[in-house]
């Protein structure tokens, strides 16, 4: 049965009634309300911290910056302050302990260099022991900060995410974007990384690279004692798909800089007659060069003018290619050297061009050095 009458307020025991505060003014309600709402929009609304910087804040600090030292080198003084410099992920233990295996049999045994060893993740404890067991210098592992190795904010993430679609697959890494964010890291930020602090010059090492022949000189002081910046290997082609835009972006740098670029520069190593970018690049998986080239004003504000452009996740703008326009752009002919060392990242290789020493110091043949192949723009440099 319904009940008809009201039960009276009155009724309820005194300690049930409505306090008297929450009886409130009606425009306080209102505002309560507004803020309440605000609250909802901004929780709804607000970007969340990314997850790579929420893994990152929640790191320990021996995941960010851990140093394992060899008593044995503790008074070790080395000619100049160098170091191996090798990003990698934890899955490439293996491929990199054979690849440091040769690179201490063929020079740094004799030496000890340092090696810093980069991940945008934490790198395992399995992957600190073998690294420490493969080398003979002191090892130092380091994360990668999530502001180095993301899409920067003033980048438009659906225009990259529809680029990289539109890339497709048949251009290298063209759907990628961790390779991406890997390129712009090395473009922009493996210098600026604190284990880098001490060094003046560094080399680049991958994993699963070789060293095919006994380096028996030290290239680091090669470099020092010469006053060379930079140094490579091998040099290519890019795939042209990848840089559509990267030639007029440096032309715009160069209009806004004059300052910056060397008198006597290379810019026509790469340049073809009509005044294009020719694709030539020294292929970065192989480099030796001065820190203080990277920690320049003028490649720090080159660097700042391709992340700006967004060219990175807009286009595939490579480090390779990126760091020779800076070298062309920035450093004379004599500042840059051809390293004859051999060197085998698939699918090329250089193999020293001395028969003697060849025969005698290597295990590469020198007819399948990539200097023979017309992709390689090593003999125009040297002819320059
Ligand atoms: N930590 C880390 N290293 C990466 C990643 N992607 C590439 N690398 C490293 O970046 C370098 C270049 O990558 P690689 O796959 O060799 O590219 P390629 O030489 O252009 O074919 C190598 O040293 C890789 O180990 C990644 O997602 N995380
Ligand atoms: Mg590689």
């Amino acid at each position: 049965m319904p009940m008809l009458k009201k039960p009276a307020q009155t009724a309820l025991p005194a300690q049930t009634a409505l306090p008297a505060q929450t009886a409130l003014h009606p425009s306080l309600s209102r505002a309560v309300l507004q803020l309440v709402a605000l609250a909802a929009a901004a929780l709804i609304f607000a970007r969340p911290l990314p997850i790579g910087r929420v893994r990152a804040l929640a790191y320990a600090p021996a995941d960010v910056r851990e140093s394992r030292l060899k008593p044995e080198n503790a008074n070790l003084t080395l000619p100049v302050r160098a170091a191996f410099v090798i990003l990698a992920r934890n899955s490439e233990l293996h491929a990199l302990r054979a690849t440091i295996r040769q690179l201490e049999d063929q020079f740094n045994a004799l030496h000890r260099y340092p090696y810093v060893f980069l991940n945008n993740e934490p790198f395992t404890a399995e992957f600190k022991q073998a690294m420490e067991w493969a080398t003979t210098g002191d090892c130092h592992f380091g994360l990668v900060p999530y502001e180095h190795w993301s899409i920067p904010p003033w980048v438009d993430r659906l225009r990259a995410r529809w680029a990289m679609a539109a890339m497709g697959t048949k251009v290298p890494y063209g759907t990628s974007e961790s390779y991406r964010k890997m390129c712009r890291f090395e473009s922009g930020f493996f210098y600026r990384h604190p284990l880098l602090e001490d060094y003046d010059y560094y080399w680049r090492v991958e994993p699963g690279v070789e060293f095919t022949c006994a380096i028996p000189y030290d290239p680091f002081k090669c470099m020092a004692d010469s006053g060379k910046q930079y140094g490579f290997t091998i040099s290519l082609r890019e795939v042209a798909a990848t840089v559509r835009t990267l030639w007029s972006t440096t032309n715009a740098f160069r209009a806004a800089y004059p300052e910056y670029i060397a008198a006597n520069n290379t810019l026509h190593w790469l340049t073809t007659p009509s005044g294009d970018y020719n694709m030539c690049h020294f292929w970065s998986n192989f480099e030796i060069a001065s820190l203080a080239f990277f920690r320049s004003p003028q490649y720090t504000a080159y660097f700042d003018f391709l992340d700006r452009a967004g060219g990175f996740f807009l286009e595939r703008w490579g480090d390779a290619p990126v760091h020779s326009l800076a070298a062309a752009m920035f450093l004379t002919k004599s500042q840059v050297h051809f390293f004859d060392i051999g060197y085998h990242h698939k699918p090329f290789q250089n193999c020293p061009t001395d028969p003697d020493f060849n025969s005698q110091h290597c295990f590469c043949n020198q007819n399948r050095s990539v200097i023979h192949n017309s992709d390689s723009c090593t003999r125009a440099w040297l002819d320059l």
